[in-house]
């Protein structure tokens, strides 16, 4: 299989990645609803914790995720609302989103959670560079549309907008490495790219929301040199120039290895403990303060044979992979090759979850009335997504049900996400697009008839299909008779299997399999919260990449009254499988039930039960993770799929059939696939 982790020991490459995160996201929402909770301290509560506090509430020395109690105690005043409910926040995510995207032109932007995109704008800024008239570069035109030269807006180009990191570049022809004449081409393009990204977070503005923006050469310097600036500003990595390597090099440097995307708490800890017995430090330093130059400065210096085997001790199953450890070193010295994946208009699956650990459904009439009411926020989802209020007709049609069930675990126990979760699959009933049709012209899905006929829907799809695939997960042992009860710890029922009804609907083009499994990552959000129901959202690259012919789940008859009993073939039990972390993951908060979600392909999610630190609390990287060997799904994102091979018992479910497939099985797998659809 190819194998593109050769680009990673190119330099810098030259594409321009644009970095947004949205300034204390959750609060700006509610501050746009309320504005005069702009001035006061303000805190959004998730069960015990502040999901996120605004700026103001920062300056007095409130954290995110932060308990309650601490956040009162230290701010008396803290305004607090409840932010459980994530539908406002998906809500604006997209909007932000999809203006961000009519700019792009390659629709290259990429969604991590719900407050970040990354954009690729190396196109338009390689255009706008052609444009520039060094004559005059103070009323500069940026061209945002190739075919209407008018759209666009004027900026002076002899400077730079926002703040740059490198040595004291403040102005454009400022600094050492200036030569005669034009600066080199990646100065120009890092320039242009700031007066976009400046453009672009005032549109963003204009909206109501402050933002965060960084700009390089890489997703991973991207992300990163945005926090050098927040809130409400914007930082470019000024990567270029005779020492371009040398700021890159110091700009990793400064940086805790914690705080380095793809380098979880164990491999941190791993790390930090290797240099503290090679270089015998100060006896006083803190582990966590070692930085990537401090374990980049040791004599000898690390190289990928020694970090193989110090990651491989640290998992008694696998060993590490040569291949990783020279992506892991790549990344310290802030190379990143990983593209920035298309934009999708529509979710790969859309699947909503509550759970009941605190209390367990114990009866068919809770389990009945609880799966209405997640099927109703379903329906709702379906509709807000997949439904085209405009041309009133709906854009894809999920082809599969599948409902998924976990008896109630103690969150002590510490099991893998999978840990006795069941689930099957069948054909999404008709009927549940036909709400959709019934609006009453005003495209309001909440009142009026659709509420109605979608609560109708809801029911019949519960009566009809859920439940019967409910006993079939949780079958009557018949000495219990009918007096068994039940403790349901979580419900989730999810659509999926996008039949896109408008074929340019979806996302990029392309059925290639081998890409399919590549990009076959979606992100999740996840809200363990038991009173609410979460939404999980999963946007794929390309929904279109299912073949219309093959059933990717396990099918299921319908009419099941008739057969109540556990077939053990069609029932997936995912019983503690090693996974590998992606980094488009949103982690759940610090809370009792509290889990991370692992978006592992399209079909399956797996969590991390956490107990201590899977999320820094400080920082909010979605790229952290304590569990060492699920570290490296960033590394393998960069090299496909294949860099997971020969890793004994891991792997990942298969996007076009469903089936759990070890790493090693994977190619052969795909060649399956590939000549399965040729033959077709
Ligand atoms: N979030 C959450 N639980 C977490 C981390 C984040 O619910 N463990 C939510 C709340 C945030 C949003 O995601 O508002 C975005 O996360 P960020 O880390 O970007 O934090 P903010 O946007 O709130 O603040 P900042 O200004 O630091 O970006
Ligand atoms: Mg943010
Ligand atoms: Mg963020």
């Amino acid at each position: 299989m190819h194998h593109p982790r050769k680009n990673l020991k190119t330099k810098h490459d030259d594409r321009i990645i644009l970095h947004f995160d949205i300034d204390c996201f959750y609060a700006q929402v509610f501050e746009n609803k309320t504005p005069s909770l702009k001035s006061l301290p303000l805190g959004i509560r998730q069960k015990s914790l502040l999901a996120t506090c605004n700026y103001p509430a920062r300056r007095l020395g409130v954290k995110k995720l932060m308990s309650i109690a601490s956040a009162l105690s230290i701010c008396p005043e803290l305004v607090i609302v409840d932010g459980q409910d994530l539908t406002p926040f998906r809500d604006v995510s997209k909007r932000l989103y999809t203006l961000l995207r009519s700019y792009s032109w390659n629709d290259k932007v990429e969604r991590l959670g719900l407050d970040e995109v990354w954009m690729d704008v190396s196109d338009v800024v390689e255009y706008n560079l052609d444009l520039l008239n060094w004559n005059d570069l103070e009323h500069s035109w940026f061209c945002l549309d190739k075919e209407n030269p008018e759209r666009g807006f004027a900026f002076d180009a002899s400077g730079w907008a926002g703040r740059v990191y490198g040595h004291g570049h403040h102005d454009y022809f400022g600094g050492v490495e200036e030569t005669d004449g034009e600066p080199e081409p990646l100065k120009t393009k890092l320039l242009l790219a700031s007066h976009l990204a400046f453009y672009l977070r005032m549109k963003i503005e204009e909206e109501g929301y402050t933002t965060a923006c960084g700009i390089s050469t890489n997703k991973l310097l991207a992300k990163l040199v945005g926090n050098m600036n927040k809130p409400r500003n914007q930082t470019t990595l000024l990567s270029c120039g005779p020492d371009g390597e040398g700021t890159v090099r110091k700009f990793m440097g400064s940086h805790q290895l914690r705080k380095v995307p793809g380098i979880g708490g164990k491999t941190a800890a791993i790390l930090s403990d290797w240099f503290i017995s090679q270089a015998d430090p100060d006896p006083n330093l803190n582990p966590k303060d070692i930085t990537v130059a401090n374990l980049l400065s040791l004599n000898p210096p690390l190289t990928p044979p020694t970090l193989c085997s110090l990651l491989s001790s640290s998992s008694s199953s696998s060993s590490f992979p040569p291949s990783s450890a020279r992506d892991l070193l790549s990344l310290l010295n802030g190379h990143d090759p990983s593209p920035v994946k298309p934009a999708r208009s529509l979710p790969t699956q859309i699947s909503i979850e509550d759970t009941y650990h605190a209390c367990p459904l114990t009866s068919l009439t809770q389990i009945r009335s609880e799966l209405v009411k997640i099927t109703s926020s379903l329906l709702k989802r379906m509709k807000t997504d997949l439904w085209d209020d405009e041309k009133r007709r709906w854009i894809a049609r999920p082809k599969t049900l599948r409902l998924t069930t976990r008896p109630r675990v103690d969150p002590r126990e510490g099991k893998g996400y999978g840990y006795l979760r069941v689930s099957k699959s069948g054909p999404l009933p008709g009927c549940v697009f036909h709400f959709g049709s019934n609006t009453n012209g005003d495209g309001d899905d909440g009142g009026g008839n659709t509420a109605a006929a979608m609560a109708q829907v809801a029911e019949r799809l519960v009566k009809e299909t859920l439940l019967p695939i409910f006993h079939q997960l949780n079958p009557l042992n018949p000495r219990e008779g009918k007096t068994r009860s039940y403790s349901i710890g979580l419900l989730n029922v999810c659509v999926t299997n996008m039949d896109s009804v408008n074929p340019t609907a979806g996302g990029g083009g392309g059925r290639d399999i081998k890409d399919m499994f590549v990009r076959a990552r979606e992100f999740t959000v996840y809200d363990p919260d038991p009173d609410q129901h979460h939404l999980v959202d999963n946007y794929d690259a390309d929904e279109n990449q299912f073949e219309p012919g093959a059933e990717p789940l396990e099918t299921l008859d319908v009419d099941m009254d008739r057969d109540m009993g556990m077939d053990a073939e069609d029932v997936d039990v995912d019983v503690n499988v090693k996974h590998y972390q992606h980094p488009d993951l949103i982690p759940a908060k610090h809370q009792q039930d509290s889990m991370m979600m692992i978006p592992t392909t399209s079909n399956e999610y797996f969590h991390i039960e956490d107990d201590d630190k899977v999320w820094d609390a400080e920082e909010g990287n979605v790229w952290e993770n304590d569990e060492a060997d699920e570290e490296l799904d960033y590394l393998r994102e960069a090299g496909g799929m294949s860099s997971g091979d020969g890793e004994g018992g891991d792997g990942t479910t298969c996007p076009l059939c469903n089936h759990f497939i070890p790493f090693f099985a994977l190619s052969a797998h795909e060649r399956f696939h590939s000549m399965e659809s040729e033959g077709a």
